[in-house]
């Protein structure tokens, strides 16, 4: 069994099936029916083909971010209108958590636009875990870079899972990203497994990468061991004033393709159809569903840029005879 360099060396790790880039990418190259018949195959094999978990964001900290990641409104290097905010109150946590939670969602994520969390930040950030655990909901934070011990802190105040996107293939993220590695993510990475803490990590798509990148991007993460519970695939939001607003938009039915992969690759893992779906006509979001997606972000907002409604989309579930997966 081949094993990638940056496969996760944890104690529970389980052997994971190899995928090289080669083979992912003949997977991208199949016959659309024949790719979403394999999809559909192996989701059957694991999940109700009928249920989709809905998960909540919410911006605990806005804007003011010392990173340069191409895509993003929150970085401080790019004029796009995003209005800066402090950290947030425990109890407005508590309160759009409240919320989200009498919407359906069950589980909340509460993001930071930070490089990492300094010691003085991450205090009050595990009071908020702590607070939105006690609601019963499952809880998650994406909070940039760990330093060692704080992965330990967040699992102990209850923190369910952490996420940290690798966003892109390794070949392609200096394009992106200058401000961190590629590696510094997977470190995060190592030490949120190594907290126990379940990890959803996932990517961008839309970026300008070529279909052998993605490729790339399925690869890394489906080399991670064990797979990420749960696995983002965001179509890139394009925002005025970020470097990447302008880019050619992806083939939709590309995204449904990489949605496609995303799952036979991982077939345990929760595949969240994540950014982009403000953009989405319902029809490809019932192929991305058929595809194998099986979590979505509701909502009318991601952390700056808008999502469906929670009407819209209970409309949409409705219509597609799907149902919301209870706690
Ligand atoms: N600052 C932390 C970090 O970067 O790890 C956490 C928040 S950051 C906004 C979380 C993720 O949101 C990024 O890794 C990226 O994958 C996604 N994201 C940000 N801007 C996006 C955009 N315009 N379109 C799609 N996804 C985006
Ligand atoms: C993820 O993969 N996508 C979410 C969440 N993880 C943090 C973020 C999407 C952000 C889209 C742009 C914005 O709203 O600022
Ligand atoms: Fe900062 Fe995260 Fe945005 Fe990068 S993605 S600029 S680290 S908020």
């Amino acid at each position: 069994m081949q094993q990638s360099a940056s496969t996760l060396d944890h104690p529970r790790a389980v052997p994971a099936a190899s995928w090289s880039v080669d083979a992912i990418l003949a997977l991208f190259e199949l016959p659309f029916p024949e790719l979403l018949y394999r999809a559909q195959t192996v989701h059957r094999a694991h999940f109700a083909p009928d249920r989709v978990q809905l998960s909540r964001l919410l911006s605990i900290k806005t804007g003011g971010c010392p990173e340069d990641c191409a895509y993003c409104p929150q970085s401080a290097r790019y004029q796009t209108g995003v209005q800066n905010q402090a950290l947030l109150r425990l109890q407005e946590v508590v309160d759009a958590a409240t919320k989200a939670k009498e919407g359906g969602a069950t589980r909340f994520c509460m993001g930071a636009a930070w490089r990492g969390p300094k010691e003085r930040d991450l205090e009050p950030v595990l009071e908020m875990v702590r607070a939105v655990k006690a609601l019963g909901m499952e809880t998650c934070a994406t909070l940039g870079m760990l330093r060692p011990g704080q992965a330990d802190r967040l699992r102990d105040a209850g923190l369910d899972y952490y996420n940290h996107n690798l966003d892109t293939s390794s070949d392609f993220y200096g394009e992106i990203v200058s401000t961190r590695e590629y590696e510094d993510r997977l470190d995060t990475l190592r030490q949120v497994r190594g907290a126990g803490i379940n990890v959803c990590c996932g990517g961008i798509v839309g970026m300008g990468e070529s279909r052998r990148q993605r490729a790339g991007l399925i690869a890394q993460l489906a080399s991670l061991d064990p797979h990420p519970e749960s696995v983002p695939i965001n179509n890139l939001v394009q925002v005025e004033g970020t470097p990447l607003h302008g880019t050619d938009a992806l083939d939709p039915l590309e995204f449904v393709r990489t949605i496609a992969v995303a799952r036979v690759t991982m077939p345990k893992s929760w595949v969240r159809l994540s950014a982009g779906r403000s953009g989405m006509s319902d029809a490809v979001q019932a192929l991305c569903f058929m595809a194998g997606a099986n979590s979505i972000f509701c909502g009318e907002k991601l952390l700056t840029t808008g999502n469906p409604d929670m009407d819209s989309d209970r409309a949409l579930l409705a219509r597609l005879g799907m149902k919301a997966v209870e706690t």
